[in-house]
């Protein structure tokens, strides 16, 4: 191949690319609790994001117990040797009160992104509320229900979440907030086992907002300009 020719088709091929990985969906944020540096200790963590920005508090009166082990799903690299934590709450409203008021709270800026997905996993204790709720704001105040879910096996992590696709108003949204909470229909308890206990704990892990990049005409032009750059150069040599 003469090196014109190469040049390019090197060029032609990254243009090609170029859609496919803007189409792609990518992380915006990820919560693995994990502490940073490695510790062996689950119960050691962190609510600092492992990638992205963003925080995570707790809503409606529950209360941060810590870092205990976490889902075996986590394949991040800080959670090898025993350093795999997960964020446990507790303290969740008598069921009669507080419906869909309790739980977690994640605000991540999704700048730059559309088609926005949440999932996380949650191990929900015996006594927990066996109904969840997901909701999301676009306003950071203001909060609608998404999916709903009903746990049936305590003490055991199960992937949760939903797809906002059909919410533009959260795409490219400095205030995006999704919440978590627990869910009593009817004022009437459904728990997973035995009596609601308000301080049974709900564990949560590989909390993760996703999202599709939006195409930047700006950001397209610059790569054209850098790849016309790297074909210039290798013509060079
Ligand atoms: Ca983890
Ligand atoms: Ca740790």
């Amino acid at each position: 191949m003469g090196r014109r020719r190469f040049t390019v088709g090197l060029i032609a091929l990254s243009l090609c690319a170029l859609p496919a990985g803007i189409a792609r969906g990518s992380v915006i944020s990820q919560w693995t609790f994990n502490s940073s540096g490695p510790d062996n200790d689950p119960t050691t963590g962190t609510l600092s994001p492992e990638t992205g920005a963003g925080t995570i508090t707790t809503v409606g009166g529950v209360s941060n117990s810590g870092f205990a082990q976490g889902s075996s799903s986590d394949a991040s690299p800080t959670a090898t040797g025993n350093n795999n934590s997960g964020f446990e709450t507790q303290s969740y409203p008598p069921f009669d009160q507080g419906n869909k008021t309790a739980g977690i709270e994640i605000a991540v800026s999704t700048v730059g992104f559309q088609d926005i997905t949440l999932s996380f996993e949650h191990n929900q204790f015996t006594g927990a509320s066996a109904l969840f709720r997901v909701q999301y704001s676009t306003n950071g105040t203001t909060f609608t229900d998404a999916a709903g879910y009903t746990g049936s096996t305590a003490n055991t992590f199960v992937l949760r979440g939903d797809d906002f696709s059909a919410i533009p108003g959260l795409d490219d949204n400095p205030n995006a907030k999704f919440r978590i909470v627990a869910e009593f229909q009817g004022q009437v308890y459904s728990g997973l086992g035995g009596n609601y206990q308000n301080n049974a704990r709900n564990r949560f892990d590989l909390v993760t907002v996703s999202g599709t990049p939006l195409p930047e005409p700006g950001a397209i032009g610059a790569a054209m300009v850098g790849l016309l750059g790297l074909g210039l150069r290798i013509r060079r040599r």
